[in-house]
């Protein structure tokens, strides 16, 4: 097959060229038939292969805050590709790896001191699983194994991470996983309409001061010494932005803390601004034992991820090594602290710092909460939920058909000039921190019209 040349031609977008990559969670059938080619993108903006201007509604997958195309960036990526582009992961190290954990364990909350790489989210929520389980036997209690996720969790495709994930789609099809339990979720019911979290009670047919409680059922059928973790996103993104009740991760933290269990944090995308805060643990005040990040550490401009790990957790690991020739966790990727990667992500904390990002999304946070919350009322909006720069909208079903309207809405808000997700039943935004206010309200008028208009 011939292949045109990609920058000066139009990109070739008949289906017998598109067959040969199977895309990732993507209705290929319906793709190659339609394609939605991207072909640049700047500020808040992508280009399409047709020359239209894009809105990006959830900065890219949640990872793209900043904006696309920032000089800084894209020279510090192009820098480290001509200076080092590739170093060993393993038994050999490069400058720019130490200074970006220095740069961003000063980011964390206080405890959280020492940070292991990944190449993505789904590759730091397995890490954190086996840092879990290793170090309950180091500690010399290795009946310690049992994870325990969360009823419409997400923490990536790897085994580990649908183990303890919790929408019932991506795990499915798949298994025997690793022996895991869940805890119920966290969404209010429809029509609830929350505006930030929940509070604890006071919302009817929710038992919002309950839920961390379920917990104490779980620790009780299967023992506490069979428990290594619990894992939870801060707020639930990928399942509709799913905000825990007032005082729920304080409850969980209390709870674990007292059953000798580790609370993880996934916060892939809670992690480095979305939430007004460097993390969602800050933001919600609630420090855990591993902290797991990915995304927005880059701007989404190279693929990084990472662990973050109190200093306890590390010094068992150390403590139990053996000779210290030895490695002390049998674990690690090709990829690990890439150093194209790292000059990314070094280049994304300057970014964020110089353009006060964090204030900057605390400051359009009310806006953006006042805007979503005006699609109450409108057409097939059964609810609304939102923190931070983050908000999920649940439709209404067709019968039968949960995940149809969302799509058809997506696709509708794509020819009108906006990028937003759809997943399950429900329609996410997430806007590029550098949006304008003007730039939000145009986003949600212009879905409000689509609902509208949506049979
Ligand atoms: N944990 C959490 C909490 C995530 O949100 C992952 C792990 C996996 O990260 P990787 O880098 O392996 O994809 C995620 C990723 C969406 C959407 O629109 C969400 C994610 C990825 C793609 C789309 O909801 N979350
Ligand atoms: N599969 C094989 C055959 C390999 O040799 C390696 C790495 O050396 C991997 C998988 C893991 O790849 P990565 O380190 O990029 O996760």
């Amino acid at each position: 097959m011939t292949s045109p040349h990609p920058q000066s031609a139009a990109p070739r977008q008949d289906a017998a060229w598109l067959d040969a990559h199977w895309m990732p969670y993507t209705g290929n059938r319906e793709f190659k038939a339609n394609p939605r080619l991207l072909t640049g993108a700047a500020g808040a903006y992508y280009t399409t292969a047709d020359g239209r201007r894009i809105f990006d509604g959830l900065s890219g997958l949640w990872c793209s805050g900043l904006g696309h195309g920032r000089r800084d960036i894209v020279d510090a990526v192009a820098r480290q590709a001509a200076t080092l582009d590739y170093s060993p992961a393993f038994q050999f190290g490069h400058p720019l790896s130490f200074e970006l954990a220095n740069r961003i364990v000063a980011r964390m909350p206080q405890g959280l001191t020492h940070v292991f790489f990944t190449g993505s989210g789904s590759e730091s929520a397995d890490t954190s699983l086996k840092m879990a389980r290793a170090y309950w036997r180091a500690k010399g209690r290795a009946s310690k194994t049992r994870l325990i996720g969360r009823v419409k969790g997400y923490h990536g495709v790897n085994f580990g991470g649908i183990s303890v994930g919790g929408i019932a789609a991506n795990r499915k099809l798949y298994g025997q996983g690793v022996e895991a339990d869940h805890l119920p979720h966290t969404q209010p019911p429809a029509g609830s309409f929350c505006r930030g979290m929940p509070p604890a009670d006071g919302v009817p047919g929710y038992a919002g001061a309950a839920l961390a409680d379920e917990l104490l059922r779980v620790i009780e059928l299967h023992d506490a010494s069979t428990i290594a973790a619990v894992i939870v996103e801060p707020f639930s993104g990928s399942a509709g932005v799913v905000i825990p009740p007032a005082g729920y991760l304080q409850r969980l933290r209390r709870i674990c803390t007292e059953h000798d269990i580790l609370l993880i944090f996934d916060e892939v995308i809670t992690g480095f601004g979305r939430c007004g805060d460097w993390t969602g643990a800050a933001a919600f005040g609630v420090t855990p034992d591993l902290l797991n990040f990915a995304k927005q550490v880059s701007n989404g401009v190279q693929p990084i991820g990472g662990v973050v790990a109190r200093r306890e957790i590390y010094d068992t690991y150390m403590a139990a090594g053996g000779p210290d020739y030895l490695l002390e966790f049998a674990h690690g990727y090709t990829y690990s602290a890439h150093p194209v990667a790292c000059a990314a992500a070094l280049a994304t904390l300057d970014a964020l710092e110089a353009d006060d990002a964090i204030a900057r999304v605390r400051a359009l946070a009310p806006h953006f909460e006042a805007a979503v919350h005006g699609l109450r009322g409108a057409r097939h909006v059964a609810d609304v939920r939102n923190f931070g720069l983050a908000a999920g909208l649940t439709i209404d079903a067709l019968p039968g058909e949960a995940a149809r309207r969302p799509y058809d809405i997506a696709m509708a808000m794509y020819r009108k000039g906006f990028y937003v997700r759809y997943g399950g039943d429900t329609i996410q935004l997430a806007p590029p921190f550098i949006s304008t206010q003007a730039e939000i309200d145009s986003l949600v008028s212009a879905l409000g019209d689509t609902l509208q208009h949506t049979a």
